[in-house]
Order: structure tokens, then C-alpha cells, then sequence
């Protein structure tokens, strides 16, 4: 495609493709638009992340990754949807507007690029990263179980071929480990989301209080509204199952008080190959979520 707007929304692309995409955005949007290189792969791709942002420095800000378990498509091509549908609604939806006027969003939207072109090229169920391990023929670690909370702890594997191997030590993923970076020298993160797929699921770190409890639930009550999707939510230890070295595990203990995960579409009937045409749908109904989150952070 030649701009954002002949770009496919409701097709599954390649990282090429999506690294096209982010320079296209910022191009035809450079007043709202930056792309910041956070980082390296193991493979030495840019690790990039969207930064939209009205003006000021250092505003309050709100974090999205997706992709950060590459066969986990529906992701990157939601967080793709997110981008473009962030740069139309500025100035056009007062609530969005309103959430720009005051604070950054910093959209990463692939999150493992070694893995994600592996799920390409060689292996479509690919997780993990792609970095060798010493004395073992496996390669990769999973990169939702190699953060400072709780590592080493059940709920993660030492095993390298293990799809949770939780690596040699926190932070050992060069792809972690460029996210805490940015994270800490930014210090005014107030949400954070960590987007994956799949079991329609909204999730929060353990140990939460009433207010994010019912947050999640307008958040999910908003995604219904559209077309009926249901989601369950809460802790990670209580609706999915024990993991340790999370991503939101960390971030909240970085005092980033709305840290929450989503799995998206479906519950299993497709699981990571969901269908091309849930893209759009599935970005839709996650962004009414999306935003319950944002406005929520915004306006507290
Ligand atoms: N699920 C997540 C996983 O890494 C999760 C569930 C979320 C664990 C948040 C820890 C923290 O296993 C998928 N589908 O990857
Ligand atoms: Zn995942």
C-alpha cells in the first residue's frame, strides 16, 4: 500500500509490512506521530514503539503492547487498527480527544520481531523469543516470564525447550529488557496494557483493590456492547492460571497502578489462527475496552 488508508486492516501482514506501516503513519501524521527505536532484537530489528502525543513533555502516559507472543496475530494486527484508528479519531471524538489533550499513548506493535518473522517464515506457532540458549539445542524464552516480579518462582519453567522458559535471568531478553529501560527513564506511566491472545479475558496483577476490579468489568461491559463478545475477568493467578515474571506483575510493582493484560478472541475454537475476518471485529469491540481503560486513567 502507498498510505495508512489503502493499507488492509482485515489481512494478517508480514513485519516488513507492518515496520512500512509505522513510517507511513508518521509521514502523513507528523504532528501527532513519532516513532522512538526503544531497542534491539536478539537479531538486531528495530524494536519500535508509536508515540502519539499533542505536545508538553514528559506527560502523563499510557502504554499498549501487543505481540509480545509472536503466533499471536490477531495482536499486531489489532494494534496496527489501534494506530490508525488513534490518528483518526484526534479531534474528532471528544473522548479521545480529550485523553491526548493530557497525556502520551505509546502503542508498541510488535513486540517480538524475531519471533514474529519465525511465525512467518519457518514456524506459525512460534512464542518465544528467538536468542539461542547455552547447552541446549532449544532456542528462545518466553518473553511473559523473564520480568523482575516474582522470577524464578512457580508459574515458569527452567527448561529451555519449555514454551515457558522463563530464560538464564530477569530481563535477559534484550526485548523485556528495552521496555523496562524506556519504562523507568520515562517514569509517568499510569496505565499499562499488555495485549495478547487468545480466551477473552481481562486481567490485572494479584493483590488489587475495588476501584480496578470495577474498572475491568465497565471495560469488558463496554467491549459487549458492540456485538456480544463475552469476556471473564480478574487476577491472573484466579482466571488464567499461575505465571510468574509478567509483564503487569512488574509494571505494577512499578507503582503503575492500571497494569492489565488482554487476551482476545477467541475461546478456542480457532485459538492463534483465528480467521482474517475477526481482525476488524475483534479490534473494534477492544477498543470500546481500550478506551474505558484510557478515560478511566485519564480522568483519575
Ligand atoms: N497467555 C498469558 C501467558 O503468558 C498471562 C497469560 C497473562 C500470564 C499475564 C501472565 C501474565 O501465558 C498467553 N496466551 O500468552
Ligand atoms: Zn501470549
Amino acid at each position: 500500500p502507498r498510505d495508512t488508508n489503502s493499507f488492509d486492516y482485515s489481512r494478517y501482514h508480514t513485519l516488513q509490512e507492518i515496520y512500512e506501516f509505522q513510517d507511513m503513519l508518521v509521514a502523513e501524521n507528523p504532528s501527532l506521530v513519532s516513532k522512538i527505536v526503544i531497542g534491539q532484537s536478539y537479531q538486531g530489528r528495530p524494536i519500535n514503539v508509536l508515540k502519539f502525543s499533542t505536545g508538553g513533555t514528559k506527560r502523563p502516559a499510557i502504554w499498549i503492547d501487543t505481540g509480545i507472543h509472536s503466533r499471536e496475530w490477531v495482536t499486531q494486527a489489532s494494534g496496527t487498527w489501534f494506530a490508525k484508528k488513534i490518528v483518526t479519531d484526534y479531534g474528532k471524538d471528544p473522548a479521545l480527544t480529550a485523553i491526548l489533550n493530557n497525556m502520551d499513548i505509546f502503542l508498541e506493535i510488535v513486540t517480538n520481531p524475531d519471533g514474529f518473522y519465525y511465525t512467518h517464515s519457518s514456524n506459525r506457532m512460534w512464542r518465544k523469543t528467538r536468542k539461542p540458549n547455552r547447552g541446549s539445542n532449544c532456542v528462545g524464552v518466553d518473553p511473559n516470564r523473564n520480568w523482575d516480579a516474582g522470577f524464578g518462582a512457580p508459574g515458569a519453567s527452567n527448561n529451555p525447550c519449555s514454551e515457558t522458559y522463563r530464560g538464564p535471568s530477569a530481563h535477559s531478553e534484550s526485548e523485556v529488557r528495552s521496555i523496562v529501560d524506556f519504562v523507568k527513564s520515562h517514569r509517568n506511566f499510569k496505565a499499562f496494557v499488555s495485549i495478547h491472545s487468545y480466551s477473552q479475558m481481562l486481567l490485572y496483577p494479584y493483590g488489587y483493590t475495588r476501584t480496578p476490579h470495577s474498572l475491568a468489568r465497565k471495560a469488558i461491559s463496554d467491549l459487549a456492547t458492540l456485538y456480544g463478545t463475552r469476556y471473564r475477568y480478574g487476577s491472573i493467578i484466579n482466571t488464567i492460571y499461575q505465571a510468574s515474571g509478567g509483564t503487569i506483575d512488574w509494571t505494577y510493582n512499578q507503582g503503575i497502578k492500571y497494569s492489565y493484560t488482554f487476551e482476545l478472541r477467541d475461546t478456542g475454537r480457532y485459538g492463534f489462527i483465528l480467521p482474517a475476518n475477526q481482525i476488524i471485529p475483534t479490534a473494534k469491540e477492544t477498543w470500546l475496552a481500550l478506551m474505558a481503560i484510557m478515560d478511566h486513567t485519564n480522568k483519575n
